[in-house]
């Protein structure tokens, strides 16, 4: 075989080689694409929250100017909600932020767009919920058994997840300073709980897709509440144009049937 390419002509040679490149390429990319997705049932979710980096990539490609940026940024709830200047998906807390941190600061519609553009959508309420409280991993490791419907999103305990209080340490981002609570956490740098996922219950609350209405529901709770709004009964709707520093999301997918 390696006799009969070298007898090849060179822009065959040439051809092969960005043949050979390209595929190389391809199977990194879908690598990369599985490997940000856990499969559930029917569908698949991302294993983080959206970060600021991936927001980068959807903002450069289609300039976005989000509805804080407008606004001159996003806000904190204090005595009431309060409008923070320059707090936006950028700059979390006002100062420029890594590119691993969730993205803050996005209303709904924003959510829905950036998912729309990677190729996914938003999860429907009831495939959060399934996601982030039942085992569906065929053979799970130690602490989750499949089939079993658990607590809270990192088991039957909070702990581990960047919650008030009630959730243990964790480590958040460094500039991450508010009125209340320890801010986010990195992406992806808690334990990871129910199906592989990581930060279902706190760091960021989670829109998700609850269907038509001026409201949409957050997932999971967040940095700035104890564990009881983790759970799954926690019902809770904001206003689809509200952009917080505790508000974030992450994308789903149909599997192939
Ligand atoms: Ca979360």
């Amino acid at each position: 075989m390696l006799q009969a390419m070298r007898r090849l002509p060179s822009p065959w040679m040439s051809f092969l080689a960005a043949l050979a490149a390209a595929l190389v390429l391809h199977a990194e990319v879908q690598a990369a694409t599985a490997s940000e997705m856990q499969p559930i049932r029917g569908f698949e979710i991302d294993r983080t929250e959206v970060t600021i980096a991936q927001f980068r990539r959807f903002v450069q490609a289609t300039g976005t100017l989000t509805q804080a940026e407008r606004a001159g940024g996003g806000s904190t709830f204090e005595a009431g909600w309060e409008q923070r200047k320059g707090w936006v998906w950028h700059s979390p807390y006002g100062k420029p932020g890594a590119d691993g941190e969730p993205v803050a600061h996005v209303t709904h519609a924003e959510a829905r767009a950036f998912c729309r553009w990677a190729g996914k959508r938003l999860p429907t309420d009831a495939e959060w919920g399934e996601a982030a409280y039942t085992e569906r991993r065929s053979q799970p490791p130690a602490g989750f058994e499949r089939g079993r419907t658990y607590r809270y999103p990192t088991g039957d305990s909070p702990q581990g997840a960047n919650c008030l209080g009630d959730c243990g340490a964790v480590g958040t981002v460094a500039h991450a300073v508010s009125s209340r609570g320890r801010g986010h956490a990195l992406a992806g740098s808690t334990r990871a709980g129910v199906n592989g996922l990581f930060e279902m219950g706190g760091n960021l609350w989670e829109w998700v897709d609850s269907g038509p209405g001026a409201e949409q529901r957050t997932r999971g709770g967040s940095w700035w509440y104890g564990a009881g709004p983790m759970q799954d009964s926690h019902v809770q709707g904001k206003p689809v144009d509200t952009a917080v520093i505790y508000i974030g999301f992450r994308c789903a997918r149909d599997l192939p049937r």
